[in-house]
């Protein structure tokens, strides 16, 4: 809904205030964009189980029972909070229990109309709207969740309900139209993150009629998405507040993960070596990019004549490792490839695993054994149909490490064309150069012709 809130026009400022809890940091109240990852990852990871979520429903009436606010909406919630310990730990927050949207309003020219949800253990949202002879916006999110949901926050340190309040978070939509948004987007502020997508919403809705006539956010494309809300004629005559289960979508980073340099030891030599920028493409409803952040992973694994494994863990649920075996050709000069990889997302509450993919059935990054193998270009792993691997910047070495240090590096092939483009350039400018020369030599050829026919 943040772009359904952020509206036709683009780039509001959003600001947000804290209410019944000390005041914030100065930096607290920064967009975090880089932990965008990270925070998909929690996506993943959430407290109902995976790639699960609902959506609401709310067709607030007025006293003629006629419609006059109506909205439908799938929204979650990744929240950090202090624990008993004096950690910080994040957690997710679904509509997973009932909704009720009690207190919601129609609302007219001089009153805000008010769209007002409560769900779980004493949670609430709502949003308020207001109107102009032209058009209608958001003006400010009222969020409050209670800590004193063990299910969510086992181990707050603090119990009891938080409220943020995010301003400014909707521009304008023409007065009847339905606003509609397929989109992911967040609104961060405070601890809070707000995630919404497939947001449709209409407030002072005339004649009791939901419109034609949409809005569509910037983020949907045109083409892709249809032109008209779902069955809103249906939904009129329900007055309750209603909920589905539904899968999870998310936009993708645009960043390419940080590289990071990883390591195994046997005894105290260096066994296997390791530079590599990893990012995870889960499929389900849309592809989901995660980035591994170096900073956080701990390699682990095996070393061996033959067999050797890298495991890394990311320290936020997920897991990858890689298999290299030496091929037993009867060939005198052998050769390592990468066999199999394996991917585990764990839930981060309780290390249950969500997702397993595995693929033993890989033949790539081969390179004479002694050597390196390096590929700087992004390069792709097909696990199955729902998990990829993109590397980036690889540079590995799983056998016969010398003195900590990479052997002489094969490169793969798609590195071959930063060689192929000077060499493009290079017969580009040699053709040029001849058809200078050629030129020149008719030019000549012509003239000395000119001379013999006066
Ligand atoms: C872990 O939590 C998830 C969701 O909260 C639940 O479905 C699963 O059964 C739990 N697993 C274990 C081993 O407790
Ligand atoms: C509004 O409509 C519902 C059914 O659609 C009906 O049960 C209710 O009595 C109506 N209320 C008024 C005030 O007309
Ligand atoms: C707007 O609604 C409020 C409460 O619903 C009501 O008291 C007020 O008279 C209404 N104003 C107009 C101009 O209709
Ligand atoms: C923190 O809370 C959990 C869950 O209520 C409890 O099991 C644990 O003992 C608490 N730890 C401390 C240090 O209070
Ligand atoms: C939000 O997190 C910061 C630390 O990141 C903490 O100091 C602050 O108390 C937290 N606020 C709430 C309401 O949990
Ligand atoms: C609502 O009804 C009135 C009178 O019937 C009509 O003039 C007006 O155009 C209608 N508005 C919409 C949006 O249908
Ligand atoms: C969002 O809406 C689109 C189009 O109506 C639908 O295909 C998709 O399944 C919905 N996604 C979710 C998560 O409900
Ligand atoms: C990884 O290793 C390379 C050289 O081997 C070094 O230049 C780079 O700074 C290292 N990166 C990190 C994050 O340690
Ligand atoms: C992620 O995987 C899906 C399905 O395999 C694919 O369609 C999509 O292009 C991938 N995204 C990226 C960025 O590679
Ligand atoms: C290679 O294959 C031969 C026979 O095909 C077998 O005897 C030998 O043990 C194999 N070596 C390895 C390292 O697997
Ligand atoms: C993949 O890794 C997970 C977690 O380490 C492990 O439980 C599972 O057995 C592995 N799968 C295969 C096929 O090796
Ligand atoms: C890669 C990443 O986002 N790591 C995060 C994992 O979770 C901890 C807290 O549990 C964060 O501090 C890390 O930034």
């Amino acid at each position: 809904m943040a772009r359904f809130l952020s509206g036709p026009l683009a780039s509001a400022a959003r600001h947000s205030l804290l209410l019944g809890a000390p005041a914030p940091a100065a930096g607290g109240m920064e967009p975090r964009a880089s932990c965008l990852p990270f925070l998909l990852l929690l996506l993943l990871l959430g407290t109902s189980g995976f790639f699960q979520s609902y959506a609401v429903e709310v067709d607030v009436k007025d006293a003629s029972n006629a419609t006059c606010l109506y909205a439908k909406w799938m929204m979650r919630f990744l929240i950090k909070y202090e624990t008993n310990t004096s950690d910080y730990k994040d957690t997710t927050l679904h509509l997973s229990s009932s909704v009720t949207h009690n207190g919601s309003v129609c609302g007219n020219d001089t009153q805000a109309a008010l769209l007002a949800v409560q769900f779980g253990e004493g949670h609430s949202w709502s949003i308020n709207f207001t109107k102009t002879n032209e058009t209608y916006q958001g003006d400010f999110i009222t969020f409050t969740y209670n800590t004193n949901d063990t299910a969510v926050f086992p181990d707050a340190k603090r119990k009891g309900p938080i409220t943020i309040v995010v301003k400014d978070i909707m521009h304008p939509v023409q007065l009847n139209n339905v606003f509609v948004c397929h989109n992911t987007d967040f609104v961060e502020a405070e601890n809070v993150t707000q995630i919404f997508w497939n947001v449709t919403v209409q407030a002072f809705v005339q004649n009791g009629t939901i419109s034609k006539k949409e809005s569509r956010c910037r983020a949907d494309t045109p083409t892709s998405a249809p032109t008209v809300p779902p069955t809103i004629a249906n939904v009129t005559t329900a007055s309750t507040t209603t909920l589905s289960p539904a899968p999870t979508t998310a936009p993708k980073p645009v960043e390419n993960p940080d590289t990071g340099n990883y390591s195994l030891k046997s005894g105290n030599k260096t066994c296997l070596l390791a530079t590599v920028g990893l990012q995870l493409n889960v499929s389900r409803d849309k592809p989901l990019l995660i980035n591994i952040n170096p900073k956080t992973t701990s390699a682990d694994g095996t070393c061996g004549n033959t067999t050797a494994t890298l495991k890394l863990n990311d320290g936020n649920s997920t897991l990858i490792s890689f298999t290299f075996v030496v091929k037993n050709a009867s060939a005198s000069v052998q050769k390592f490839y990468l066999k199999e990889v394996n991917v585990t997302l764990l839930n981060r509450l309780n290390g249950s695993v969500i997702s397993n993919a595995d693929n033993n059935n890989f033949s790539k990054w081969d390179a004479y054994l002694g050597s390196s193998y390096m590929c700087r270009k992004e390069q792709t792993l097909e696990i199955n149909e729902d998990f990829q691997v993109h590397t980036f910047n690889l540079w590995i070495q799983p056998f016969l490490v010398k003195a900590n240090k990479f052997s002489t590096a094969q490169e793969c092939s798609l590195d071959d064309d930063s060689i192929l483009i000077p060499i493009v350039v290079g017969a580009a400018l040699a053709g040029l150069i001849a058809i200078i020369v050629v030129a020149y030599i008719i030019g000549r050829r012509k003239s000395y012709a000119g001379y013999q026919t006066l």
